[in-house]
């Protein structure tokens, strides 16, 4: 029998990651969303694009948060999202008001429950969920690192003319202005991105990877980026949901790891069953060290 992962809002992001999820055939799906009707139509029409793909999946919608019950995964993507001109971290109040009670109903209703948080600003809600779970580190994480690295692979193999599939990158720290992006990191087919590019090339394009979601607001002006969004959220979720231990970026609580404690912030993570089954500590430049330190600063900042 399929696994269930609920997601909690039904708009661009958590819709599309729902979609990607029953296409790839990996779980059956619920859909909660505050507005009357939304998640009941869209799981509907999901079932039905299932259908036509002749896929005997779940999807079911609902307002009722009690809908998770027995979920393997619950996934946040609840919350308003960036028009242009604003910052991640204008949403914070907000955001903040609509994910701590979903936290609450979350430890009620799925207490088991590897939680994936996605809303913005990603590192705040994400340690909001931890503290108001109450659920060991390992089964809170925040997915932003996935879609960085994502956006960066995508730009280099743009630039290079090679399939996304030759090129590896890593990118740390907080999902805004303050991401690392561990340049040693980047390789294509196996090789330092340095022997293939001129630095000032390669920082063009982390500078393009750091402005990713804010080129794709101005753009699309009345919402932020989805299908990338979702493409990050289904790496992690089949990491977990398949037990790989995968190493991938993810936002999650650190323990004295890299130096910092009791801030949540992207690192590398070994992915399992049981969700974060290790923080996997990379080598980092001085500079680079600098910067997640930084970052850790900025977050907990905000977490005041
Ligand atoms: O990398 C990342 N982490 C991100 C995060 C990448 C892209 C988007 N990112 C953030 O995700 C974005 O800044 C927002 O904070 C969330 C959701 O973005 P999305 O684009 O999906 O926003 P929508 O389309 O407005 O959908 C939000 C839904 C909408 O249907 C609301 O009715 C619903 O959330 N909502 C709720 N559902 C359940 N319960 C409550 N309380 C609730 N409040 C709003």
């Amino acid at each position: 029998m399929l696994p269930t992962v609920t997601i909690v809002g039904a708009g661009q992001v958590g819709a599309t990651a729902a979609h990607l999820l029953l296409l790839k055939g990996l779980a059956n799906v619920v859909l909660i969303d505050v507005v009357e009707g939304l998640a009941a139509g869209k799981s509907l029409d999901l079932l039905q694009a299932a259908a036509i793909e002749n896929l005997g999946v779940a999807v079911t919608g609902s307002t009722d948060y009690a809908a998770m019950a027995g979920s393997r995964l619950v996934v946040i993507t609840a919350g308003l999202a960036r028009k242009p001109g604003m910052s991640r971290d204008d949403l914070l109040a907000a955001n903040a008001n609509i994910v701590g009670p979903i936290a609450d109903h979350v430890a009620r209703f799925a207490p088991q429950a590897v939680v994936i948080v996605v809303t913005n600003p990603l590192d705040v809600m994400t340690r909001l969920v931890l503290q108001r779970t109450g659920f060991p580190r390992e089964r809170v994480l925040g997915m932003a690192g996935t879609l960085d690295t994502g956006r960066l692979r995508a730009f280099v193999a743009q630039r290079l003319a090679v399939s996304p599939a030759s090129v590896q990158a890593m990118v740390l720290g907080s999902h805004g202005d303050l991401m690392v992006c561990v340049k040693d990191s980047i390789r294509v087919d196996g090789t330092a991105v340095s022997q293939r590019l001129p630095a000032p090339d390669v920082d063009q394009l982390i500078t393009r990877t750091r402005d990713g979601g804010a080129e794709i607001v101005s753009l699309l002006k009345s919402s932020s980026a989805y299908y990338a969004p979702a493409g990050g959220i289904v790496q992690m979720v089949t990491a977990i949901l398949r037990d790989t231990h995968e190493i991938m970026p993810a936002c999650v609580c650190l323990e004295g790891e890299y130096g910092l404690r009791e801030v949540c912030l992207g690192v590398p993570v070994e992915l399992s069953a049981r969700g974060v089954a290790r923080v996997v500590e990379q080598p980092l430049s001085p500079q680079e060290r600098e910067a997640l330190h930084r970052a850790a600063e900025q977050v907990r900042t905000q977490l005041k």
